[in-house]
C-alpha cells in the first residue's frame, strides 16, 4: 500500500539511526516512528539502534544479542561502530539520523555518492519554542561532501513537523475509553483491585527528582480515595519510602485515602492504555508527553532537565500555548519542575497546588480535548516528513535536469 506523494516520487527505503542517550525515549520516538512508515505507508524502514536493552523493555519482542532481527516488518539491526563497510547499495532512499546523532562517515560518503541523492533529515526534539518555526526544513550542507541535510523539527504548529499520530489512533481510544468491560479488564491484568480502580487514578511516570513525597503527603490526607499506579523504576527512592518495601510490581500500600500500587513496565501500546484508563498522568520527556495529549485527559509533564534551567523555558513555552488560561494547571507544572511561579508559592504550598488543581480538573479535560483537535489539524509526523522528503527529491531531480 505505497503511497505516492506530490512530486510523484516513491520513496520506498528509510533508514533511522538512534542513539539511545538516556532511558526511553529516544529509542521510543524512533520505533514509533519506524512502525508507522511501515505499517502506514509501506516504506521498507531500517532502525539501526545502538541500546537493543532498553529497546526490549519498550518492545519485549526485542532479541537483544542479535545482530539483525524483523521486528513488526521492520529490520532492525544492532549498531555497533560499523564503519568504512558501506557502498552506495546499502544506502536508503530517505535517511534520518534521530537527535543529531553521527551516522557512520562511510555511510556518509556512499550517501554522497548515489544518484540520485537520498535525502537526509536530521529528526530533533520536541519544542514548543517559537524559534522551531524558523529553524524547521533548514539545509545544512556537509562541509565537503556535495550532500545536504535537512533539520526536521517536530512541533504544536503547521510551521513544524507536527506530532507523532498513528491513523488508527483515535479510534482506538475512543473504543477503549467507552468500554468499561475493556478498561476494567486492562486495568486488572496489571493488577488493580476493584476498589482502586473507582478511585481517581493517577499513572505516575516522572524523573527521579520529582516532589513526589510532598505530593503524596497531600494525597494521603485527601477526601478522595486516589490510586497512584507507578511502573517499575520510576520514582523508586519515593516509592520505597511509601511502601517500607521493595517497589517490585505488585507491591502496594494504601495510606489513609492514598494507595500506591507499583505496575510492570509494560510494553509501549499498554503504556497508551495505562494512560487512556488512568484519570490524570504524571508523564516526562518527550514520547510520554505527547502521548498524554493523545490520551485527551489531564496530565502534568515532568520535563527533561537542562544545565541552566533551559527547560523551565521551554515548560512555559508549552504552557502558554496549551492553557494559558488555567492557573491551577500552570501553577502545578511549574512547581513540578522546580520552576518560579512567579508570586507566593516559590516553595511549593501542595496542599493548595493541588486542591486547586484538583478542582479545576473538568475545564482541565476540556481544554485537553480542545488541544487535541488544535493539534490534529497540523498533520502527523510521519506523513509530514515523507511530504517534505519528496519536495527535497524533485528539487534535486529538477536541478539536475
Ligand atoms: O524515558 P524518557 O525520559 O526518555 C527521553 C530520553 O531520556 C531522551 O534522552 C530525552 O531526549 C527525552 O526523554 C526528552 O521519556 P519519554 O520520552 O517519555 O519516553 C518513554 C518511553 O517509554 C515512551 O515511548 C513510552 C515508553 N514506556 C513504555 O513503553 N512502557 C512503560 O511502562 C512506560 C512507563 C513507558
Amino acid at each position: 500500500m505505497s503511497k505516492m506523494y506530490s512530486n510523484k516520487i516513491q520513496a520506498t527505503t528509510l533508514a533511522i539511526f538512534c542513539k539511545v542517550v538516556d532511558n526511553y525515549g529516544d529509542i521510543g520516538i524512533c520505533w514509533r516512528l519506524a512502525r508507522q512508515l511501515q505499517h502506514e505507508h509501506g516504506i521498507g524502514v531500517t532502525l539501526w539502534v545502538d541500546d537493543l536493552r532498553s529497546f526490549q523493555r519498550i518492545c519485549p519482542d526485542v532479541v537483544t544479542d542479535a545482530e539483525v532481527q524483523e521486528l513488526a516488518g521492520v529490520t532492525v539491526l544492532h549498531w555497533r561502530n560499523q564503519d568504512g563497510v558501506f557502498s552506495t547499495d546499502d544506502v536508503a532512499d530517505i535517511v534520518i539520523e534521530f537527535f543529531g546523532c553521527d551516522i557512520p562517515p562511510g555511510y556518509i560518503a556512499a550517501m554522497a555518492e548515489c544518484n540520485p541523492r537520498p535525502v537526509w533529515l536530521n529528526l530533533e526534539g520536541l519544542s514548543a519554542e517559537e524559534w522551531v518555526e524558523g529553524c524547521h526544513a533548514l539545509p545544512s550542507p556537509h562541509p565537503r561532501l556535495p550532500i545536504t541535510k535537512y533539520f526536521f523539527f517536530p512541533g504544536f504548529t503547521n510551521k513544524t513537523g507536527g506530532l507523532l499520530h498513528e491513523s488508527s489512533l483515535e479510534k482506538q481510544r475512543r473504543q477503549f475509553q467507552s468500554d468499561q468491560t475493556a478498561i476494567k479488564a486492562f486495568l486488572a491484568q496489571v493488577g488493580l483491585s476493584p476498589e482502586e480502580m473507582a478511585s481517581l487514578k493517577a499513572s505516575l511516570f516522572c524523573y527521579p527528582h520529582a516532589p513526589v513525597p510532598a505530593l503524596f503527603d497531600v494525597w494521603q490526607r485527601g477526601d478522595k480515595a486516589i490510586t497512584c499506579l507507578a511502573p517499575e523504576g520510576v520514582a523508586t527512592e519515593a516509592i520505597q519510602a511509601f511502601l517500607g518495601t521493595e517497589a517490585r510490581p505488585g507491591a502496594a500500600r494504601t495510606c489513609n485515602a492514598l494507595t500506591v500500587r507499583v505496575l510492570p513496565f509494560v510494553a509501549q501500546p499498554d503504556y497508551d492504555k495505562l494512560l487512556w484508563a488512568c484519570d490524570l498522568n504524571f508523564v516526562r520527556g518527550e514520547d510520554s508527553f505527547v502521548r498524554a495529549q493523545w490520551a485527551g485527559q489531564p496530565f502534568i509533564w515532568h520535563i527533561y532537565p537542562q544545565d541552566e534551567n533551559l527547560h523551565h523555558k521551554k515548560l512555559r513555552a508549552f504552557l502558554q500555548r496549551y492553557s494559558p488560561d488555567i492557573e491551577s494547571l500552570r501553577n502545578f507544572s511549574l512547581r513540578w519542575n522546580d520552576a518560579r511561579v512567579g508570586s507566593g508559592e516559590e516553595r511549593g504550598d501542595w496542599p493548595a497546588l493541588w486542591s486547586r488543581f484538583a478542582a479545576d480538573m473538568p475545564a482541565i479535560a476540556r481544554r485537553a480535548a480542545e488541544w487535541q483537535q488544535q493539534i490534529l489539524a497540523n498533520g502527523d509526523l510521519a506523513s509530514n516528513l515523507l511530504k517534505f522528503a519528496g519536495s527535497i527529491r524533485s528539487f534535486t531531480t529538477e536541478n539536475k535536469v
